[in-house]
């Protein structure tokens, strides 16, 4: 069958500091090779709905799957799903990814037959599956996948091992457009899948029900090998939960003498378990490491289930400047924030080594917080679900909540992508220049033009042609938790921390 995998194009808050490749959609178009299909993959995120267009009428694909991680990409998916419906009639379209696992009936129902399934969870396994059937039929009884005839039998297939299936990067075009930062150009790796913690406002431990995956130090070690970029995101939820896992994949790196840079994320709680793994991967070229914080005082921490003091957080910082990492730390932005709070903010911000990235608290389907929120939503407008703009009320009127909110992030980031700082880069700049990398000196140029407060205040004033479903209304107790799981940890191989 000719297949082509869709990735929607780039949330514009996102795009400023990075692009990366769509490493689910990757393993999902390699299952599908593997199972004999004729493949090819267009990312939106670097790629034009010309051209998208074009690939159309070349290609003809008797398939197409569109990878849906972020709710905000659902309004564009449904448009293309629907007008390639129009084009190729016979065109089986599916979709699948983080976000739509938890609405998929809602997604279907909305695409009005532009859709003919939706894929939960992982989508190695199924994937395959689905095209046989989607050629021979029986989609609409296949675990994990929902049609307009309902939810197919039993509960979406998990990988049992993630050394399978690896990435079909050479199916990627363009990728010298993925990039974070001064990592210019960075590919992307996995070496655990899920989280064994649950956080109130995180959907990671919900998608994978708690378990998380490692993949064998040896595979790690040689898909790392067969990169070519010379610089690495690895996408893990939280980097070396295990420090004998980190160990054993630096063993099996240094073996193979594998010289790269990268960029991770964890914990602080992790950082100080396993300071000594950090401590080795920053030998092997560990750069950069975003932690996420979230809060600075002991009432947010508590409330976002976050299971560390504010003491562990800024000792954990301490920890991280003596490997002297690069870090970035998350602050969760609380729509109820005054003129005061973004002060004491910015005066934080201004106090720290550290980039201060900011985040708005959102509900999200599949989190604990989505579930009672339905008196309190201001929108339900797909596009507002970026954690970049407020969808619960805010104290301060909405435009002055924004002002506040860009000031913080323009002084925050005017600490590094300021002058002095692009002097201090100038080297690294004039390098990636010269070989033709631009994704890192265009960024430093982009921030006033996408982060405008009268923009994001704007954003509310679109028209509104598809919302998300409105959430159930009653919270949700401890012993419910299990009902947001879209898998079971009954997989082998699922671990806990
Ligand atoms: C790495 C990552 C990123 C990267 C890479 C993004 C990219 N280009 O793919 C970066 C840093 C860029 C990023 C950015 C953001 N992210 Co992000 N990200 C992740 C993270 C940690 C891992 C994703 C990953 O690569 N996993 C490994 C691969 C193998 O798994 P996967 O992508 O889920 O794919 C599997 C399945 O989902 C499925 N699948 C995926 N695609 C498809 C397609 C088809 C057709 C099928 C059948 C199946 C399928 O099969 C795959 C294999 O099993 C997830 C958390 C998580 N655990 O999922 C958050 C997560 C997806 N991100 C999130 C958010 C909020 C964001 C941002 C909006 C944050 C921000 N404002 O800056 C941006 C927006 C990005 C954008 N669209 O432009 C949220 C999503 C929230 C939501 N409901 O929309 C998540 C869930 C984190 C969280 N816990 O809140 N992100
Ligand atoms: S925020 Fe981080 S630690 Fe908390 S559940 Fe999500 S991925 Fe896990």
């Amino acid at each position: 069958m000719r297949v082509l995998f869709v990735h929607p194009s780039p949330l514009m808050y996102s795009e400023i500091f990075l692009r990366l490749e769509p490493l689910g959609l990757e393993r999902v178009s390699g299952a599908a090779c593997s199972a004999g299909h004729e493949v090819r993959v267009i990312d939106l995120q670097v790629f034009s709905h010309c051209d998208l267009e074009r690939e159309l009428e070349a290609f003809r694909p008797e398939a197409v799957g569109f990878g849906l991680n972020y709710l905000a990409n659902v309004p564009e998916v449904l448009d293309l799903a629907k007008a390639i419906k129009r084009r190729i009639p016979g065109c089986f379209t599916f979709a699948g990814g983080h976000s739509v696992s938890f609405i998929a009936k809602h997604v279907l129902e909305q695409s009005d037959g532009g859709l003919d399934a939706v894929v939960r969870g992982d989508g190695e396994v199924i994937t395959p599956l689905l095209l046989e059937a989607a050629r021979d039929g029986g989609a609409r009884e296949l675990p994990g996948v929902v049609t307009r005839e309902g939810q197919g039998k039993g509960v979406p297939l998990m990988l049992d091992s993630i050394d399978e299936c690896p990435p079909a990067r050479d199916l990627m075009r363009r990728r010298r457009k993925y990039f974070i930062g001064e990592l210019d150009p960075c590919a992307s790796i996995e070496f655990t899948r899920g989280c064994p913690w649950d956080c109130s406002f995180c959907s990671a431990w919900t998608f994978y029900g708690r378990a998380y995956r490692k993949a064998s130090p040896p595979a790690a070690a040689s898909e790392l090998a067969s990169i070519r970029e010379p610089n690495v995101f690895i996408v893990d939820d939280v980097a070396f939960i295990k420090g004998d896992h980190g160990e054993a994949i630096a063993r099996e790196v240094e073996r193979r003498r594998v010289r790269k840079r990268y960029y991770l994320e964890t914990r602080a709680d992790v950082l100080l378990r396993n300071t000594e793994v950090f401590e080795r991967w920053k030998r092997l070229g560990l750069q950069y490491m975003f932690l996420g914080i979230e809060a600075l005082d002991e009432h947010g921490l508590d409330l976002y289930r976050k299971r560390v003091s504010p003491d562990l957080n800024m000792k954990a910082l301490e920890a991280a400047r003596k490997l002297d990492i690069q870090v970035a730390i998350n602050l969760i932005v609380d729509p109820q924030w005054d003129e005061q709070q973004f002060e004491l903010v910015r005066q934080f911000a201004l106090s720290v080594p550290e980039i201060v990235h900011l985040t708005v608290i959102t509900p999200y389907p599949g989190t604990e917080i989505w579930h009672g929120e339905s008196q309190k939503l201001t929108s339900l407008d797909y596009r507002l679900f970026d954690i970049q703009h407020a969808v619960l009320p805010t104290k301060l009127p909405l435009e002055r909540f924004y002002e506040e909110l860009v000031r913080t992030q323009a002084v925050i980031n005017r600490k590094f992508l300021g002058v002095a700082a692009v002097v201090q880069t100038f080297g690294i700049l004039a390098r990636q220049l010269a070989r033709g990398q631009t994704n890192f000196a265009r960024m430093i140029w982009k921030f006033n033009s996408v982060y405008n407060p009268r923009r994001q205040y704007s954003d509310h004033l679109r028209e509104v042609r598809y919302e998300l479903p409105p959430p159930p209304p009653h919270h949700i107790g401890a012993h419910e938790r299990t009902e947001l799981y879209v898998h079971h940890r009954a997989a082998a191989g699922a671990g806990h921390a």
